[in-house]
């Protein structure tokens, strides 16, 4: 098994400090967290940023301050949102591309989200993956349900995808695939032998089904933007706890945690 990866999804664009008053939103708190988040161990972030208000953005300017001071705090991969809030066009969405970041996510199809829907049309997917690949970025495949796999293989196809890809398995988004063990492992069988994969687990769903990335030889990804619980009622103190929580599990069963570099290696980042 290769090293764990651990995304640290810090901000996500659902959450508020009402939700909990521990979220990072400024430039400054984001870096501070993703700081604390390389810390404790994990080797990539998932960038969503937030403008004065609080408001979910993709504001290319936003993105690029707050990428220059995670960059002046620590070595961590930054891996930017194209999804960015629901109601976003796509011209909205692909602004932090264009930065040019390591990594970025590509929704490869649309999804009910909540009361909301997710949108993720043909024309976006082939849009999406076509500024990626001309931004000489790495796309993290985000799946919300098991369709989206295909969606992306079809993308391979057309050229403008290329192999091995690395899939984040998104479960338990009301609207999305049930965050159940039998639904992982379905995932898992159903991406080609060589594909890297990491699971998101959305609330009580993000330690369960980590567990099992790290008994399966996926990765994980936690933070608020998935859960902002640490247990039951109790509310997490910052994302960097749910980081050490999981790099606790990792040990437990005997799985060494990846550093940033020992991430891009497995990730074959600038190959
Ligand atoms: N905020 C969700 C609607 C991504 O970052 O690529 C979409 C999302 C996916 O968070
Ligand atoms: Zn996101």
């Amino acid at each position: 098994m290769d090293k764990l990866i651990i995304t640290a999804a810090m901000v996500g664009a659902e959450i508020t400090r009402q939700h909990n008053p521990n979220l990072p939103v400024t430039p400054e708190e984001i870096a501070r967290a993703a700081y604390d988040c390389c810390q404790a161990g994990a080797s990539v972030v998932h960038l969503h940023v937030r403008d004065d208000h609080g408001t979910p953005t993709q504001a290319g300017e936003r993105f690029r301050e707050t990428i220059e001071k995670i960059k002046a705090k620590c070595n961590i991969i930054i891996q930017v949102s194209t999804g960015g809030a629901v109601g976003m066009t796509a011209e909205e969405r692909l602004q932090p591309v264009y930065l040019k970041p390591e990594m970025a996510t590509l929704s490869t199809g649309s999804v009910n989200f909540g009361d909301d829907v997710f949108l993720n049309p043909p024309s976006y997917l082939e849009r999406f993956a076509m500024a990626i690949k001309e931004n000489g970025v790495k796309p993290e495949i985000e799946v919300f349900d098991v369709g989206m796999i295909s969606n992306a293989l079809q993308l391979v196809k057309k050229g403008l995808l290329e192999e091995p890809l690395h899939y984040d398995f998104v479960m338990g988004v009301p609207g999305g695939i049930p965050g159940t063990l039998k639904n992982l492992l379905h995932l898992t069988e159903s991406i080609p032998p060589g594909s890297t994969w990491t699971v998101a687990g959305m609330g009580r769903f993000e330690l369960p089904l980590g567990t099992a990335a790290i008994i399966m030889g996926g990765h994980v990804r936690v933070g608020f933007e998935d859960n902002i619980y640490y247990e039951k009622g109790v509310l997490a103190q910052s994302n960097a706890q749910l980081v050490e929580r999981i790099v606790r599990v990792a040990d437990i069963h005997s799985r060494p945690v990846a550093s940033p570099d020992e991430a891009r290696k497995i990730l074959r980042l600038g190959s």
